[in-house]
């Protein structure tokens, strides 16, 4: 969790001087997206999201693979090596992919599992809806691990839904949903290692992860336009999940007190490395930006490479700012 944190901080900065053109932070999510991380087997798929870095790392994603893509740098979309599909940016479209995995899964008894990641927002779209659906009726091995921040983008989460719940809406589908305190990473370990084995034996599960968005939504957003200054949330909701578990570490006697320092100046040196090896990368191929947009390119996709092109004979992207 600490070196969650220290990435976020750390790209964060980065992209306020323009290292990157944008950045969506997790801080106050890490306790819920590490103990998640924690409860997946090795040979299961994440299906991750923007928001959910301190997942891939936890999952043993380079940081710098990370970085790079933030740089725009396509190879590093995805990491096969870790089990670990392409980050969604159109909300919930990772929804289906994992259902279908898990369908694929399923009917080759591979054994294994996958987990959708996703917000509270994304609860509201058809694909939500079809791959929950999909799931109940055909059994499929997914855990849809929603964690609800109470915010998506500037919708509060009442406004998001009249459900009680999150959870409550896989009583719709034909199986279980619970909710998690998701600032206690011991607790979410628990519940998504007990969801995985359920869906292994061919019961999906939604879970709600209650936690918090303490910063912006991304680095071109500015929460005090819409945030009030003391949210209606209960005080487990809102606490820094980092604070709480090192405190409850050094109660019971795990840690003593120099502990999270140490582990914050091995992150540092971890992540001072990797901006290095992102920064030895150099920028992205032009041809990255336009080859995957479609299987193959269309003719405008060709006029507007071959305008990039012609743009870029007369301007330098490494002395623009963001
Ligand atoms: C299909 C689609 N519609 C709208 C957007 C713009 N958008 C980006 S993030 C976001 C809010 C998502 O909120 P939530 O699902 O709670 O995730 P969070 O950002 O809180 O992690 C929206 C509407 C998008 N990316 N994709
Ligand atoms: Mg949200």
């Amino acid at each position: 969790m600490v070196r969650a944190r220290h990435f976020d901080e750390r790209a964060l900065a980065l992209q306020r001087r323009g290292w990157m053109p944008g950045y969506p932070p997790f801080k106050g999510q890490e306790g819920s997206q590490v103990g998640a991380a924690h409860a997946l087997a090795g040979d299961d798929w994440l299906f991750p999201t923007y928001r959910s870095n301190a997942m891939q790392l936890a999952r043993g994603v380079p940081a710098s693979d990370l970085l790079l893509f933030r740089r725009g740098r396509a190879e590093f979309h995805s990491d096969h090596d870790h089990n670990v599909f392409p980050q969604a940016v159109p909300i919930a479209s990772q929804i289906p992919h994992a259902v279908g995995a898990g369908m694929a899964m399923s009917y080759t008894d591979s054994g294994q599992a996958s987990l959708a990641y996703f917000g509270d927002g994304a609860t509201s779209e058809g694909d939500f809806h079809q791959g929950m659906n999909f799931a109940g009726v055909f059994d499929a091995p997914v855990v849809f691990f929603c964690e609800n921040n109470n915010w998506a983008i500037s919708l509060p989460r009442e406004r998001q839904t009249a459900s009680d719940s999150i959870a409550a809406k896989a009583d719709a589908y034909g199986f279980e949903g619970v909710q998690v305190d998701g600032n206690d990473p011991l607790a979410v370990y628990e519940t998504v290692t007990d969801a995985l084995a359920g869906a292994r034996d061919g019961t999906p599960i939604l879970v709600e992860s209650l936690t918090y968005r303490q910063g912006a939504h991304t680095t071109s957003d500015d929460p005090d336009r819409y945030r009030p200054e003391e949210e209606d949330l209960p005080a487990w909701r809102t606490a820094d999940p980092v604070d709480r578990y090192a405190d409850y570490l050094h109660d019971q006697g795990v840690i003593d007190a120099g502990f999270v320092e140490e582990c914050f100046d091995a992150a540092a040196d971890e992540i001072d490395d990797a901006v290095e090896t992102a920064e030895a990368a150099g920028a992205p191929a032009v041809d990255e930006l336009f080859d995957h947009v479609y299987a193959e390119r269309t003719p405008r996709i060709d006029d507007q490479k071959a305008w990039l092109e012609s743009w870029l004979e007369t301007h330098d992207p490494q002395e623009m700012e963001f």
